[in-house]
């Protein structure tokens, strides 16, 4: 019998970018001056090669109220208000904030970012120096992949602010986009892979069709996002396509599939993945590892973030 401990294990010789925690981890450590300024710099140095794509008006209506306050306060108030964010301060800010989705959170810097640049909210200040500590987190986020790099500062956003109920409560999340319509869609096609579920999986969730999608999965299924917990069952995985997987690009390249125990298959997946913010500037090198029950029904999926492209050819027994 398959548990969901022991569906995480498949595929075991896949390796992911575990750079991207460790990096984490040691940004966490720094002042809340030396990671604004961090942020700062690698922001502008990887906005020298890619394009950050402007949020829309959908997405930006919920920072607002939030943006307005900051842009009307003086310098020092602002720098104050962004490192109570960097430090998960218990303020009003830093509530509302946590209880916006990662794209929200994600548009409310990169409005702070255009004003910051503009000069109408208060600068990195001129000559900051970072601590040896931050100097070593820059130089070794700017050593990783691009893929890589977009994944921590996203990691470093998400985790901004205070959360009384860690992450459990009910997030402000932009709304759903409409499916593509049918005669838009396109299909994918998978060297060495001919399954519907699958198939199916890449189709519809880069039609943004989330009802159908999650059809696809066993009542106690679960999905595991890069370098997470596994989300279990219908309700949450439904909430999380639609929190956070509008408009996806997903463009799977090859795979590999074999029976398993009780009559289940295991396919593995590799390809790319592409973000709305830069589209096809970044291309995320990723494998797709899935567990599917006898009906082709999807008990386990785990999207992992690979650590170099050489994983997107590895299919080894
Ligand atoms: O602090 O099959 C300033 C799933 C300085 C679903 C700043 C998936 C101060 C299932 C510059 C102003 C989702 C799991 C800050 C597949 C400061 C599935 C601003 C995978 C913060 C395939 C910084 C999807 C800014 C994947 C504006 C892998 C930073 C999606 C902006 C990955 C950073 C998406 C942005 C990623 C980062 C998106 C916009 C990694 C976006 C990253």
């Amino acid at each position: 019998m398959f548990t969901l401990e022991k569906a995480t294990q498949i595929f075991p010789d896949t390796l992911s970018a575990d750079v991207v925690p460790a990096i984490t981890a040691r940004f966490r450590l720094l002042s809340a001056e030396d990671q604004l300024a961090l942020i700062w710099y690698a922001y502008v140095e990887m906005g020298s090669t890619i394009t950050i794509a402007a949020p829309g008006a959908a997405r930006m209506q919920f920072a607002e109220y939030v943006l307005n306050q900051i842009k009307a306060m003086g310098f020092a108030q602002q720098s104050h208000v962004m490192c109570e964010l960097a430090n998960s301060s218990d303020t009003e800010i830093g509530r509302t904030y946590a209880s916006w989705s990662v794209n929200i959170k994600l548009g409310f810097w990169y409005q702070l970012g255009q004003w910051m640049a503009a000069g109408l909210v208060a600068p990195i200040p001129e000559g900051y120096q970072l601590s040896a500590n931050a100097s070593s987190v820059l130089s070794s986020l700017k050593a990783v992949e691009q893929g890589q790099q977009i994944t921590l500062l996203r990691n470093f956003v998400v985790d901004m602010g205070y959360d009384p109920a860690k992450g459990e409560g009910q997030r402000v999340q932009e709304p759903v986009v409409a499916p593509t319509p049918e005669s838009l869609r396109k299909k994918v096609f998978i060297e060495g892979v001919i399954n519907p579920t699958v198939n199916s999986y890449m189709d519809l969730l880069n039609a943004n069709d989330f009802d159908q999608l999650i059809e696809l999965f066993l009542a106690d299924g679960a999905l595991q996002p890069p370098f997470q917990k596994p989300i279990v069952g219908t309700e949450s995985i439904l909430r999380f396509f639609r929190e956070d997987c509008q408009n996806l690009q997903l463009l799977p390249e090859r795979g590999f599939a074999e029976p398993t125990e009780d009559e289940y298959t295991q396919i593995k997946v590799t390809g790319k993945v592409q973000t709305p913010w830069f589209g096809a500037g970044v291309g995320m090198n990723v494998a797709w590892r899935f567990l599917l029950n006898p009906e082709g029904k999807i008990y386990f999926v785990a999207i992992d973030l690979l650590a170099s492209p050489a994983e997107l050819l590895k299919f080894a027994r």
